[in-house]
């Protein structure tokens, strides 16, 4: 994939420009500390599975990468986070405005990028998956600090704020490939259960990970008092004293319990039943593309459903 997604790289240079030079300054720092790229893969690789070889495929993983980093510049300001990528967060540097800001100018430069593609149905597709990932936000804030949320509560958070830009960018590639619904359809509910995997991977990091690998502060879920899946089965299988815990975890953020908490989900296996559960969407990912033509990108798709499930960053 190389070539093509130095391509994307080069679309994303090209569309970053803008007359104001503080956007540039802080787009440029975001984009250039890299990232997985994960989504853009998603949107190419869908694309050749299925034949579509033109140069709006180009324009439209650059499209998801820059919603996707205009959700990051938001995010590390509600969350307050620090450390993305391995460097100071835009918010940390250049504070809260300017990123929410920039952010703004990606997700609106985003919105030109597909509309220059000229299809009405790409139009819709990222119309809705932006506006489900805000409400993905949105239900989060209001499952903060409560520990009383379902696990079918948190499903839904993960679907809507990680797993649908996820599913937009696998069923883009369909589209721009002239796929009929059911076919976009089965490339869809793929990104949606790889996202879904991925996200349920991102939450045992939180625990499990090593800030440097990641990139950012392990432990910040705990701060926030997000409660995630790891905290939801701790909760489940743990002793009275151990649920008394987790809960004035979450309702405080007390992350000087931290170690306490990574000690109860691993003794719990609560980290090994999210891995579980991620391992299961993985699965369930692999098997909508069971009836794909074989080819390269096909088993590419088989390959980031392994590396969802089983990733350190
Ligand atoms: C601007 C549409 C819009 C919405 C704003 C703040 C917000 C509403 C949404 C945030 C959603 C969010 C950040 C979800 C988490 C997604 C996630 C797992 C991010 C990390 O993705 P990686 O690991 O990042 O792919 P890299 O750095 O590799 O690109």
């Amino acid at each position: 994939m190389a070539p093509d997604m130095r391509q994307v790289d080069a679309v994303i240079r090209e569309r970053l420009a803008s007359r104001v030079a503080l956007i540039n300054q802080i787009s440029t720092y975001i984009v250039s500390a890299g990232g997985k790229r994960i989504r853009p893969r998603l949107v190419l690789l869908f694309a050749q599975a299925l034949g579509f070889e033109g140069p709006e495929r180009f324009e439209l993983a650059a499209t998801v990468e820059f919603i996707h980093t205009a959700t990051l510049l938001h995010d590390d300001v509600v969350d307050e986070s620090s450390l993305r990528r391995g460097r100071a967060t835009s918010n940390a540097l250049f504070g809260n405005a300017a990123s929410v800001l920039v952010g703004d100018f990606l997700y609106s430069r985003a919105f030109q990028m597909m509309v220059s593609v000229n299809r009405m149905r790409v139009l819709d597709v990222l119309a809705d998956a932006t506006n489900v990932i805000a409400e993905g936000e949105v239900l989060q804030l209001m499952n903060m600090h409560d520990p009383d949320i379902t696990v079918e509560d948190y499903l839904r958070v993960i679907r809507y704020k990680t797993a649908k830009l996820f599913e937009a960018s696998a069923r883009l590639g369909a589209v721009l490939a002239g796929a009929d619904a059911a076919l976009e359809d089965s490339c869809a509910a793929y990104g949606r259960a790889l996202g879904t995997a991925f996200q349920l991977v991102d939450d045992l990091l939180d625990y499990e990970g090593n800030s440097d690998e990641l990139g950012k502060n392990v432990g910040d879920d705990l701060r926030e008092g997000k409660p995630t899946l790891p905290l939801l089965i701790a909760m489940q299988r743990g002793s009275e004293s151990d649920r008394s815990l987790v809960r004035a975890a979450i309702e405080h953020g007390e992350v000087q319990r931290l170690p306490d908490i990574i000690a109860l989900v691993r003794r719990t296996g609560a980290l090994d039943a999210t891995r579980a559960a991620a391992a299961d969407e993985a699965d369930r990912a692999r098997r909508c593309i069971e009836s794909l033509p074989p080819s390269g990108a096909r088993e590419a798709l088989l390959e980031l459903c392994v590396r969802a499930v089983h990733r350190s960053s």
